[in-house]
């Protein structure tokens, strides 16, 4: 199931429009779960992801050359949707027949060349409605090549309507009902065995640190709602400039490595920053600096990439010592500018100990500069920032040494600020759909380790 099927079942439980509980349906029969879709049509957003699922399907199905006609009434907003996003003609079957001019019980049929229709429905019960529908297509010499339902939730396929596909099945809602009650038991369990006291909320730890940039995004996420850092690790810096557009507004931070990119320049460099001052998110050059002084501040200030011009936030590995961190609280811009340090890694066999973690907090403590740690705790306190990369929910790792934790395990567990997202977000059908769910998953996280 991709991030939009995901999203779309979501938004039919947060609506209401799937209830448990003893309900008698349309044709009599008992049923243990209520479904009504008609909440859906409330939000554009969904009524859009539906086409595109339908669009995705019809593909499939290798339909061509139709017009499109939603059933009355709940089939019409997305069969209208679908015309206009896909530049489909469309008919319209009434519910009644017109009692005067034409007397049509099908409106937009006067000149039409196409002669197959494709049926369009939100719930399938039993058949019904598609089955009484089909008689007036007959007349209209109208061939039904086949219905689209968004839930099929027939007990049993009794084989009287052919061709009748279905988005979801009741099924598939059940299973993700399920999944989201697990999860959210598995989120109040993890609570209950959290044994530290509850977190301070972003708000609260405004002014602990001097750090502008701390408090900057302490402030950003209660305003935007969202903890999420987006890794946008692609090799095109158009692209980047692309999805930032589209995704800037729910993220706090924008994670990039430069020397990654093919298309580098420095005016589209000047655009992301713009774009970062619009829609309001940070950017951190992930360059993880480690060199001796001289080096550092060639790398940071000159070279093609010009780093300082550009970066908000910069990171440190301080495997060579406090010097690169020394000359950066001289060079950088208490502004708007920031560094972290890495204290933790997310991958297999890396070489961070305890007593490295403990020395990088130590020489994180001397330096103004210093806003917080790249780590997969919190590890230490209100004062800083805790940004936790190797974040996702579907798999545990990927095919090399990365690992990955939950938001809620980062969040809740192990107390960290900030979720920083790559691949589960850029390689996933929909980089929308994924922002918005992981920045959902990661704000509903956050609220709950507040509850404590
Ligand atoms: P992904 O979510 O696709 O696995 O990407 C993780 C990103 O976070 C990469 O850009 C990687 O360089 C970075 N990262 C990490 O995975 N683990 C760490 O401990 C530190 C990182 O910076």
């Amino acid at each position: 199931m991709d991030s939009r099927q995901h999203y779309i079942l979501q938004r039919i439980i947060e609506l209401n429009c799937f209830k448990e509980g003893k309900f008698t349906l349309k044709n009599g029969s008992e049923s243990n779960y209520y479904i009504n879709l008609r909440n859906l049509i409330r939000e554009p957003e969904v009524i859009k992801v539906i086409c595109e699922l339908i669009y995705d399907k019809i593909n499939f199905l290798s339909w061509k050359d139709f017009v499109i006609c939603g059933l009355p009434y709940a089939g019409i907003p997305y069969a209208q949707g679908y015309s206009i996003l896909y530049n489909t003609p469309s008919v319209f079957l009434r519910k009644e027949q017109k009692k005067h001019g034409m007397n049509n019980m099908i409106d937009g049929l006067e000149g039409l060349d196409k002669k197959k229709v494709l049926l369009i429905d939100d719930v399938i019960t039993s058949g019904s409605s598609i089955q009484e529908s089909l008689v007036h297509f007959e007349k209209a010499k109208l061939e039904v090549i086949g219905t689209i339902v968004i839930m099929d939730r027939r007990i049993e396929n009794t084989g009287l309507i052919e061709n009748v596909n279905s988005l979801f099945k009741l099924e598939d809602l059940l299973q993700y009902n399920s999944y989201r009650k697990a999860n959210l038991l598995q989120e109040t369990q993890l609570l209950s065995s959290k044994t530290e006291e509850s977190r301070k909320s972003y708000g609260e730890r405004v002014g602990l640190s001097n750090n502008k940039m701390f408090n900057f995004l302490l402030n950003l996420m209660e305003e935007k709602k969202s903890n999420l850092a987006v890794s946008l690790d692609y090799t095109s810096l158009k692209q980047i400039y692309k999805i930032l557009s589209v995704i800037g507004e729910h993220i706090v931070i924008v994670k990039l490595h430069m020397d990654i990119i093919e298309d580098f320049d420095m005016d589209l460099c000047s655009q992301i920053v713009k774009l970062s001052k619009d829609l309001k998110f940070v950017i951190f050059e992930d360059r993880k600096f480690s060199e001796i002084g001289s080096i550092f501040q060639k790398q940071y200030q000159g070279g093609m990439y010009r780093i300082s011009e550009w970066a908000n936030l910069v990171n440190f590995h301080l495997i060579s010592g406090d010097s690169n961190i020394q000359l950066f609280d001289k060079i950088y811009n208490p502004k708007d500018q920031a560094g972290l340090l890495v204290a933790q890694m997310s991958n297999k066999g890396n070489l961070f100990s305890k007593d490295y973690t403990n020395q990088v907090i130590e020489i994180g403590k001397r330096f103004a500069s210093v806003c917080g740690f790249i780590s997969q705790e919190k590890i230490a306190g209100d004062g800083f920032l805790y940004l936790t990369p190797g974040i996702g929910i579907a798999k545990e790792g990927d095919a090399l040494d990365q690992q990955y934790k939950s938001p809620q395990q980062a969040l809740i567990v192990d107390g960290t600020d900030i979720i920083i997202v790559g691949r589960n977000i850029t390689q996933s059908k929909s980089v929308v759909k994924s922002t918005l769910l992981y920045k959902e998953l990661g704000w509903s996280s956050y609220l709950l380790s507040l509850r404590r």
